[in-house]
């Protein structure tokens, strides 16, 4: 049984691709800063073996503690998701809270490289692994007022590049998938906790689920080890860019 560990389990696109990747076949780590949310979701997956990790991904010390206390049947990573990020505010750079821009670039840059730095030596000890980061429509295309979150999924692009050139040797796989719009909790964190806002960014057409980034992902770590599907952009079907989307 191959194991995945998944960031950001504990809410959204990871808590979707963790059910995906448990009917896969996978065994499963999951982590998350809200250990109750994980503590459900792995009761939810009672077939599935799985090991729970509670750590924030800015806090390098605290990333490598939690990799190195895996036990043994789970630190053979085979699949890495690094999906844990979100976006902080929304607004012109002049206005814009340098607390925000720590918890972008420290949480969906650095946190990223933290992880994966901590997880890569069980990959290429084995010369054999997979790691899909998950970017953004934001990082290949910049909005107003996006500015430091585009930057941070710009950042995301340009690493999972040089991830890919860097493993290549090592015969592991390295991916980026890059959503648009998906209904999570996501606007509720960039707007602070304001769900009526939030709520809004979903209105008048049918944004993508949690589940239907999920399905990609089960589909792509479950190709024949030959098959690097690198890059992926995955669209509402009413979204045309970053900012355009049909509304009825
Ligand atoms: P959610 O807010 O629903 O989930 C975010 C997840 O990331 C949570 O599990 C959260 O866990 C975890 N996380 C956030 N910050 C940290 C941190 N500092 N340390 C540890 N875990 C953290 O949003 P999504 O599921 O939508 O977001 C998942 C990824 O998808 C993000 O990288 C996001 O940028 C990206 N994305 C989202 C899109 C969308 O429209 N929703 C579109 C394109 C990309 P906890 O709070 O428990 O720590
Ligand atoms: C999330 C999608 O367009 O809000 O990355 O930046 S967007």
């Amino acid at each position: 049984m191959k194991t995945a560990f998944i960031t950001g389990a504990s809410s959204g696109i990871g808590r979707a691709a963790a059910v995906a990747l448990g009917k896969a076949g996978f065994k499963l780590v999951l982590t998350g800063r809200r250990r109750e949310r994980l503590e459900e979701l792995a009761r939810e997956l009672a077939d599935v073996p799985t090991h729970l990790l509670t750590f924030d991904v800015r806090d390098r010390a605290a990333v490598d503690a939690a990799v190195a206390s895996l036990p043994a049947e789970f630190a053979d990573v085979d699949v890495l998701i690094n999906n844990a990020g979100n976006a902080h505010g929304l607004g012109p750079i002049q206005q814009g809270d340098p607390a925000d821009w720590d918890a972008m670039l420290d949480g969906n840059v650095k946190g990223l490289l933290y992880v994966s730095r901590a997880i890569l030596p069980a990959m290429t000890r084995r010369n054999s692994g997979h790691i899909i980061n998950i970017g953004s429509i934001a990082g290949h295309e910049t909005y107003a007022n996006g500015n430091v979150y585009c930057a941070s999924k710009a950042a995301v692009a340009a690493l999972t590049k040089g991830m890919r050139l860097d493993l290549l040797p090592h015969h592991i796989r390295v991916a980026e998938v890059n959503p648009g719009a998906v209904e999570t909790e996501f606007s509720e964190v960039r707007f602070k906790g304001d769900t009526q806002r939030a709520a809004g960014v979903y209105q008048g057409y049918e944004a993508l689920r949690a589940e239907d980034v999920a399905d990609l992902l089960a589909f792509m770590v479950t190709r024949p080890a030959h098959v690097n599907i690198a890059e992926v952009l995955i669209l509402p079907a009413a979204q045309g860019a970053a900012t355009v989307i049909r509304k009825e």
